[in-house]
């Protein structure tokens, strides 16, 4: 018997059952992957014990000299992987990855323009309910009818605004960035460039996905989505000066001790982010979302800019008479999840939403492959197309249930 089954049966029940969710459902939030049983392991351990404010080596505690080893071999790791010079490697999630970019870099009131929410942005790129858009003025760029950024117009409102950081990335884009542009467009208005590759880390990673380097001055990303290592985030630069300017607005500015059990994690998940093998993964990752935009045009369903380079898909139901909100509850209750999301043009609210976002990561870490994908977005077809009928939701359900069993991927809940 586990110490956590012991000492805390109602915690222990619980993530039983999680465990059971996650291995009978179709987990497709195209923001959650499964972490590998080795990271897992490393979160676990008396590295959660130790304080070690500050940097390897500048530390405000003793006892830090093998957590330093620890955070300078994630250090390393991360600058392999996406090829830059520079990285912090505390954040302790993404938004706090986010957060100190600005306050490094920029000044209350300056000015930041990013991608807007509803079209696929990021709360953290200056959202009028998020910090960045309260302590700085904000201003957003958008996609056109065609669900593409169109970096004319991007440049023609850059020239306007004038903005101090222009920030790129997104949670709901399924194209390719032209970063080498976006610099041109910030180098014009003397703006910093900042990257936001939160989902798409993994397949930078890969060579699966424009590198930002060497055209932004900075860059942010959570590691647990594409990265498929444990919750956090980083920030890299190829600026010394910038890199110094970060590591003082990460601590002391915005945190305090970082998260040396979580650190080590990330340098776990680097290590399986470095070997040949992920480039197989990412390539399957962009194959299998493909193959859902295919066959939901194919069954009648709108996909926002027709299609994917990446890995997910905005699926578009401003023409049809339910919500993302409606579709969402409907899969869930079909043992698939999926998430609502804001489309370009929507009119509903971000509570109930006109789209619906599907990601391919968690489940090709499950090993599954185009035929599965061909599989799946059928049965999310087939209960869109009858997103009343319970009984038929009840029934793909199990259908799901039996299809996943042959794709567990963890033998156990806790490591
Ligand atoms: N919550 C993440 C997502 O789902 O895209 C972004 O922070």
């Amino acid at each position: 018997m586990s110490y956590l089954e012991k000492e805390d049966k109602a915690i222990f029940d619980l993530i039983q059952k999680e465990w059971e969710r996650q291995s009978d459902y179709l987990e497709m939030i195209a923001s959650e992957n499964f972490t590998f049983p080795a990271v897992m392991e490393a979160l676990g351990t008396v590295l959660t014990n130790k304080y070690a404010e500050g940097y390897p080596k500048k530390r405000y505690y003793g006892g830090c000299e093998f957590v330093d080893e620890v955070e300078q071999i994630a250090i390393e790791r991360a600058k392999k992987l996406f090829r830059c010079e520079f990285a912090n490697v505390q954040p302790h999630s993404g938004s706090q990855a986010n957060s100190p970019v600005y306050s490094a870099l920029i000044k209350p009131y300056d000015k930041i323009l990013g991608m807007h929410l509803n079209h696929g942005g990021h709360l953290t790129h200056g959202a009028k309910v998020s910090q960045t858009g309260q302590i700085y003025q904000s201003f957003f760029y958008g996609v056109e009818i065609d669900g593409r950024i169109n970096y004319d117009k991007l440049e023609e409102y850059a020239d306007v605004v004038k903005p101090n950081i222009l920030v790129c990335g997104f949670s709901a884009y399924s194209r390719e960035l032209d970063f080498k542009r976006l610099r041109e467009i910030a180098d014009k208005n003397k703006a910093i460039l900042f990257g936001d590759i939160a989902h798409v880390a993994g397949l930078v990673a890969a060579g699966e996905y424009p590198n930002p380097f060497p055209y932004c001055h900075v860059v942010s990303t959570t590691t647990h989505k594409t990265l498929r290592g444990p919750r956090g985030g980083i920030i890299l630069t190829n600026d010394e000066e910038i890199a110094a300017k970060i590591n003082k607005a990460v601590f002391p500015g915005a945190q305090g001790g970082p998260l040396m059990n979580v650190i080590a994690a990330k340098a776990v998940g680097f290590a399986e982010n470095l070997k040949p093998e992920w480039k197989t993964y990412a390539k399957q990752v962009k194959a299998n979302a493909k193959i859902l935009g295919q066959v939901f045009i194919k069954r009648g369903y709108d996909i926002v800019s027709g299609g994917t380079d990446n890995h997910l898909v905005l699926m578009s139901l401003i023409n049809k008479p339910f919500s993302g909100k409606d579709a969402d509850t409907a899969l869930e209750s079909a043992g698939i999840t999926a998430n609502k999301n804001m489309v370009p043009g929507d009119t509903r609210s971000p509570f109930v939403t006109s789209g619906l976002r599907i990601g391919s990561p968690a489940l090709t870490s499950r090993g599954m492959k185009e035929k599965e994908f061909e599989w799946i977005a059928n049965k999310i077809c087939d209960v869109l197309d009858n997103i009343e009928d319970k009984n038929l939701h009840a029934k793909i359900k199990q259908e799901i249930k039996e299809f996943s069993s042959n794709f567990r991927i963890y033998e156990k809940a806790i490591f």
